[in-house]
């Protein structure tokens, strides 16, 4: 069996636990996390939808469809847009925070076929401070409750990790609590932010890397 899944999706635990236990392995391309259980099965039915899809890596199929606000709104300076599976359905989602204007995160709710479902709510504080220069925003689920969330770092006054946790209909509950270390060493510049769950745990943490001085990965591991 091939599991095919987006970049953000969250693993189900049953398939995590499945590759903990090494029995299934995945490979990573350039565009998808491909999954493929070696259990049991060698060859894949000729013909078969999962043959098709195997054959087909590398190859794109592609949408262009209108979409309510979100893209007229992406474009003003200062957004910046992160893909992530807020309402846990399994499909990635879009969002976006940091213009200078913006009080409100817009989520665009992926419906699978190209289309998507807009919100657009008032979140407390995040998206005013992500307009501070310096801060970069990523997605993850950093309180493992299978929903996308988002966190920044970067800034130069920065001495916490803001945090927004996905309620799963556009709306977020904030966080901004004081980290020792991690946001001060964010600050200086050619460092890159990502999120990954990097201890396992099913819940996402924080790396940099990229800055002129550094012979360290640094890791913000979340306790949520
Ligand atoms: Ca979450
Ligand atoms: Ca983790």
């Amino acid at each position: 069996m091939i599991f095919l899944l987006s970049r953000g999706d969250v693993i189900p635990r049953p398939l995590r636990q499945m590759m903990v236990e090494g029995k299934v392995k995945r490979s990573l391309s350039t565009a998808l996390l491909v999954v493929a259980s070696v259990v049991g099965l060698t060859v894949l039915p000729s013909g078969s939808s999962m043959a098709k899809a195997a054959a087909a890596c590398g190859t794109f199929s592609v949408t262009n469809n209108w979409v309510s606000g979100f893209p007229v709104w992406a474009r003003e300076a200062g957004y910046q847009i992160v893909s992530g599976n807020f309402n846990g359905d399994g499909r990635g989602d879009l969002a976006m925070t940091g213009a200078q204007n913006a009080t409100t995160i817009p989520v665009a709710f992926s419906n699978g076929n190209g289309t998507f479902g807009v919100t657009n709510y008032t979140v407390p504080n995040f998206p005013i401070w992500a307009r501070e220069a310096g801060f970069q925003l990523v997605a993850g689920d950093f309180n493992g409750d299978g929903r996308s969330d988002l966190s920044m770092t970067g800034a130069q006054n920065a001495t916490t990790i803001p945090a927004v946790f996905s309620n799963g209909n556009g709306t977020f509950g904030v966080t901004n609590s004081w980290v020792s270390g991690f946001p001060v060493w964010a600050r200086e510049a050619g460092y890159q932010v990502v999120a990954g769950d990097f201890d396992g745990d099913y819940r996402s943490d924080l790396a940099i890397s990229g800055a002129q001085s550094a012979t360290t990965i640094p890791l913000a591991i979340s306790n949520c």
